[in-house]
Parts: structure tokens; C-alpha cells; sequence
């Protein structure tokens, strides 16, 4: 076998690496390198960086103290040649290579990148597929062929039967595949929540975190309180904790918001998942386990399945199978600029400032938290997908295009027209009130329906679905809002869009709202 190098990207750093399995530890150089490029095509989470060049470090020195030949890129190495490309193109110079052995990276833009390397060096170049993924990006497009609309619960079905996940023989676990319904408590006065996994930065990650100071300083979020997992071992140190602390109440707060509480029941492992510190079969098999064991009630267990094995699968194949185009969609021609506030949390709307000042210092928000709130204001304001995809692919530690484009232009902001989401994700404030205590600290009344003091959620909510009747009075999944907007008085339809209208000049002008 003629010598190979083998690129690993930040999110691939898995032993199991289908680009790493057949490598010849005497023969094979192994190159990492943090270079500028990757780290400011957008211009990431301080957090982001700091963690991803970290992890990449310690996986490093994992891959040599196994024997490996590594060869790693740091940022600030005087000669970093400041692309992927270019330090491919400088290893296989240097190391007699005759081949290079590449995994499916997570990321169109590289995908088109690696495609074009075998012509420009003249060697070999083999991309494998990504089998830490449980459903492979062909069977998705087979599974979709043909069908108007891909629905989420229908692939995770699918996927349940293939994998046979919390299934006994050929029925779902408990009868049911699906206990959402169960799913939708806010958080209970007296319950504890526990504290979250937290880890004190050693040596390298302690020079990372200076070199992003210094590097990054204008990138957006702040690096106090580093705490993330950057080796394999501490990461599976926070699926166990999650495990065995939090996953019985997963399901019944899954949908919960608490104002200074940011992590709550979720695992927080997605940013280990998504780099490779994490495995999904391993995830959902000791998941499964609890269930089986009775650590873990079915309700949590399967809502907490359907997220790994159904929506993180198949957000990826929507994204393969969609991109280029999809990236273009904007089906509710959504035109605004991104408020200048999702930069400064500057704002007297209290659930977007707890949102938006918890991504700041974490790099983290949960689910709900990223869709009914921070979604849910972009969608009524209809604010650019551009925009809109930029800011979640920066601002989030788990965030790569596969993963938060399907969320951003589907999930939220229905900009690809309802491929992803049966209906636009559109509440008011009562919404956001009964999952929260946010509306309980803020400025803003979120009773009251018009006026000044009115919570803007209110009136934008029936703004958005006025200004966008065309294209959504048809669908069968709001018919309920569209009979109550058709029957509303002139009057407060005429309140509604003079409320909206003063709203979006304040936004507009970049003014305090
Ligand atoms: P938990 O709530 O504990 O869920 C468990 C796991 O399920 C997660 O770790 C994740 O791997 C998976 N998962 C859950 N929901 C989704 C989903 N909708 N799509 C894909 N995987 C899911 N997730 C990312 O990993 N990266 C992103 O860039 C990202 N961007 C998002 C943008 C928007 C607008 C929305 C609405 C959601 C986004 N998500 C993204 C999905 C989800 O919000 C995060 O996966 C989750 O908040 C991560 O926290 P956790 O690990 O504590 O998740
Ligand atoms: C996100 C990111 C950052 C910040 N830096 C690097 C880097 O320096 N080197 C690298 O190999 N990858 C980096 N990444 C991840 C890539 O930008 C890209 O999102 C994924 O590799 C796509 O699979
Ligand atoms: Fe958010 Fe409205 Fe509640 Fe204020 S009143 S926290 S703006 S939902």
C-alpha cells in the first residue's frame, strides 16, 4: 500500500474514522491543522474555536501516543499556510506521499473543495463515506425519492426498525413510537435541576484559550468559565452523567425555559457528537439501556432517541440531499437585515436577552430556546435566511452546516416552503409565557395584546401570518390562526399591523426595542 496522508477535520476526531481504519502506523502520516480559513470562513464563537482546536490537540497526542504519525498544524505556527488545501498541498510534498485518504467532510463548500484536489496535486485522493452516521446519505435520497413532503417522524420510524432501537420485535417499545405528548412541561417550582458537567482546562487547552484572546478578540462570545469536554474520556464522562442524572426528566422538561438556567435536562453532548468525541450508536445504545434497566422512563428515553437516531439524521439528509439549493431558499422572501441586538443582547425584550446573553458566555442554548424563541422572533420578523444561517453557524459550539442549515432555513425560518416543517413554528407570547417564567422579569406586558407596553410576540405573531397569507392561509396546520385572523375586527387588524409597523421602524433604525 503506497504511503497515504490522511487529513483529519475538527469534526472528525473518532478513532473510528473510516479514513483512519486501514492505516499503516509505519508508512502513513496523519496531518490536523488549525488554519485560518476554517477558522474565520465565518467568524466563530471565541468558545467554538477554542474548543475545536483543543479537542483537535488532544486527539493529536491520543493518535501518537497509539502510534501514529501526526502531523500537526497549530495556528500560530510561523509557516501555517492558512488553508486545508495548502497544507495538503505542503505534506505530500515533504513526506513522500503517493496517496491521500479523506473522510465525507460535514460541509458542502469542502465537499467541492476536496473533489478538486487529485487534479490539482496529480495523486489519488479517496473520499470515504462518514459511517459514524447510522443512515447513509444515498438511503435518505431513496427513502425521499417520490415523496412531496419528508417527514421527520416517518424516518425515524424507519430508522427504528433498521437499527432496532427500542423495539421488540416488530413493534415500537411501550406500543407507540412517539410519547411527545408527555413532553411539553414547563419546569416545576420545586424540581432541582442538576448542575452540568464541567471540566478545568489543562495545559493545552489553557494555550488555546490565550491564542483565541489574541487571535479571535473581535470574534463574538467570551471565554470565561471554559468548562467543555475536549477528550474523548471527558466527553463520555458527560453522556454518563447525563445519563444517570438527567435523562429520566429529559422528556417532561424537554420543552421547559428557566430564566438563569440554561442547561437544564438536555445532555449537552451535541458538541461531542458533532466533532466525533461522541458516537450515536453508543449514545442511543446506553440510552436504551437506562430504559431496559429502569433508570429511565420510555417517555424520556424515546424523546430523547427521536433527537439522535430521527432529527440529527435526518437533518444531514435533507442537507445532502438539497444542497447546493437549498442554501438559496427564502420561500417567505424574508428581506430584513439581522437586528443588531443578536450581537449585544441589547435589548428590553427579557426572553431574547436571556437567549441571546446565554449564547454569548456558552456558546450553548437548548432547543427550545434556539427555535420558539430566537427562531420564532426571526421567523415573525422576517429576517433574511443569509443572515439568519450565518449568525446559528457562528454563534453555537455544535454548529456545521449540515446540522444548523436544515434547522435554520426548515425548522425555523420555513424558508425552503415546508420540505422540513408541516407548518412555520409561529407562537405569541402566551406560548413563551407558559414555558417559561421569562415574560415574569420583562418590560414588556405579555397579556396585553397591542400598545407600547405589549409584548411585540403578540402582534407580530398575527402580523406575520397577515403579511404571509398568500402563501400559508392553504396549509391545513393553521387553518385554526387563519379563522381567527379572517374574523378579527378591522380595528385590531388595523392595531395589529400600526403596532408591527412601529416595531419594525424601531428595529430597523437599530433603536432600543
Ligand atoms: P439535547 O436536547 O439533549 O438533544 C440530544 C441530541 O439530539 C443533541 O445533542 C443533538 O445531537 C440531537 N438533536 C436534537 N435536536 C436536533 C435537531 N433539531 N437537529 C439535529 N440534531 C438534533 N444542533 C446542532 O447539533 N448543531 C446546530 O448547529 C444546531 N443548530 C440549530 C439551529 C436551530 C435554529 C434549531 C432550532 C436547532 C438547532 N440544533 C442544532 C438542534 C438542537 O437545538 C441542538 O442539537 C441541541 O440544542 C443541542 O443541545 P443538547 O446536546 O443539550 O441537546
Ligand atoms: C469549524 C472549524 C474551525 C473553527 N476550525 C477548523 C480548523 O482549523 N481546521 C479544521 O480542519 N476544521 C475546522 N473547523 C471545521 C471546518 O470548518 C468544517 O466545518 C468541517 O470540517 C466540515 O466537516
Ligand atoms: Fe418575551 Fe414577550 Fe414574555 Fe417579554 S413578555 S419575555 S418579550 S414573550
Amino acid at each position: 500500500m503506497a504511503n497515504t496522508l490522511r487529513l483529519i477535520l475538527a469534526d472528525q476526531l473518532s478513532m473510528s474514522l473510516a479514513s483512519l481504519q486501514d492505516c499503516d502506523k509505519n508508512n502513513d502520516l496523519i496531518l490536523l491543522a488549525e488554519v485560518k480559513a476554517e477558522a474565520n470562513y465565518v467568524k466563530h464563537h471565541k468558545k467554538k474555536i477554542a474548543f475545536l482546536f483543543s479537542a483537535m490537540r488532544h486527539f493529536a497526542e491520543a493518535l501518537t501516543n497509539s502510534g501514529y504519525q501526526v502531523r500537526y498544524i497549530k495556528y500560530d505556527d510561523p509557516d501555517n499556510q492558512g488553508c486545508l488545501f495548502k497544507e495538503v498541498a505542503r505534506a505530500t510534498q515533504n513526506a513522500n506521499i503517493e496517496q491521500i485518504a479523506l473522510t465525507f467532510p460535514g460541509e458542502y463548500r469542502v465537499l467541492e473543495d476536496f473533489k478538486s484536489w487529485q487534479q490539482k496535486l496529480d495523486i489519488p485522493v479517496t473520499i470515504m463515506d462518514d459511517d459514524r452516521f447510522l443512515s447513509h446519505i444515498d438511503d435518505f435520497a431513496k427513502w425521499a425519492k417520490d415523496k412531496k413532503q419528508l417527514r421527520m417522524e416517518f424516518f425515524y420510524r424507519q430508522m427504528r426498525q433498521t437499527t432496532m432501537t427500542l423495539m421488540e420485535a416488530d413493534q415500537p417499545s411501550g406500543g407507540k413510537w412517539n410519547y411527545d405528548s408527555a413532553n411539553r412541561n414547563a419546569m416545576d417550582k420545586d424540581v432541582e435541576i442538576p448542575t452540568h458537567t464541567q471540566f478545568k482546562p489543562d495545559q493545552i487547552t489553557e494555550d488555546v484559550l490565550q491564542l483565541v484572546e489574541t487571535e479571535f478578540a473581535d470574534h463574538f462570545g467570551n471565554l470565561q468559565n471554559f468548562h467543555f469536554a475536549t477528550t474523548r474520556k471527558q466527553a463520555l464522562g458527560v453522556l454518563q452523567d447525563f445519563v444517570t442524572e438527567r435523562l429520566v426528566n429529559f422528556g417532561q422538561y424537554q420543552d421547559a425555559m428557566v430564566q438563569g438556567k440554561p442547561w437544564l435536562f438536555h445532555s449537552h453532548i451535541s458538541f461531542y457528537l458533532n466533532c466525533g468525541l461522541l458516537l450515536p450508536r453508543e449514545v442511543i445504545e446506553l440510552a436504551e439501556n437506562a430504559y431496559h434497566n429502569g433508570d429511565a422512563p420510555l417517555n424520556s428515553v424515546e424523546g430523547f432517541i427521536r433527537q439522535v437516531l430521527g432529527w440529527r439524521e435526518y437533518v444531514r439528509g435533507i442537507y445532502w440531499l438539497k444542497m447546493p439549493d437549498y442554501k438559496k431558499q427564502n420561500a417567505l422572501h424574508a428581506q430584513r437585515t439581522l437586528p443588531e441586538f443578536f450581537w449585544s443582547a441589547e435589548t428590553d425584550m427579557n426572553c431574547l436577552q436571556q437567549c441571546i446573553s446565554e449564547t454569548r458566555d456558552n456558546a450553548y442554548a437548548h432547543h427550545i430556546q434556539r427555535l420558539m424563541i430566537l427562531g420564532n422572533f426571526l421567523l415573525l420578523s422576517g429576517v433574511h435566511p443569509d443572515d439568519v444561517n450565518e449568525w446559528y453557524l457562528i454563534v453555537y459550539a455544535d454548529a456545521y452546516e449540515w446540522v444548523e442549515m436544515p434547522n435554520v432555513s426548515g425548522m425555523i425560518l420555513y424558508a425552503d416552503g415546508g420540505l422540513l416543517a408541516s407548518k412555520p413554528y409561529a407562537a405569541s407570547g402566551s406560548y413563551i409565557n407558559k414555558m417559561s417564567n421569562y415574560c415574569q422579569h420583562c418590560h414588556y406586558n405579555v397579556k396585553q395584546k397591542n400598545g407600547p407596553q405589549a409584548c411585540p410576540f403578540n402582534y407580530l405573531y398575527w402580523d406575520f401570518l397577515d403579511r404571509n397569507r398568500e402563501k400559508l392561509a392553504t396549509n391545513p396546520r393553521l387553518g385554526m390562526p387563519f379563522a381567527t385572523l379572517n374574523k378579527m375586527k378591522d380595528d385590531k387588524l388595523r392595531h395589529i399591523r400600526q403596532d408591527s409597523e412601529i416595531f419594525f421602524k424601531a428595529l430597523d433604525n437599530n433603536e432600543r426595542v
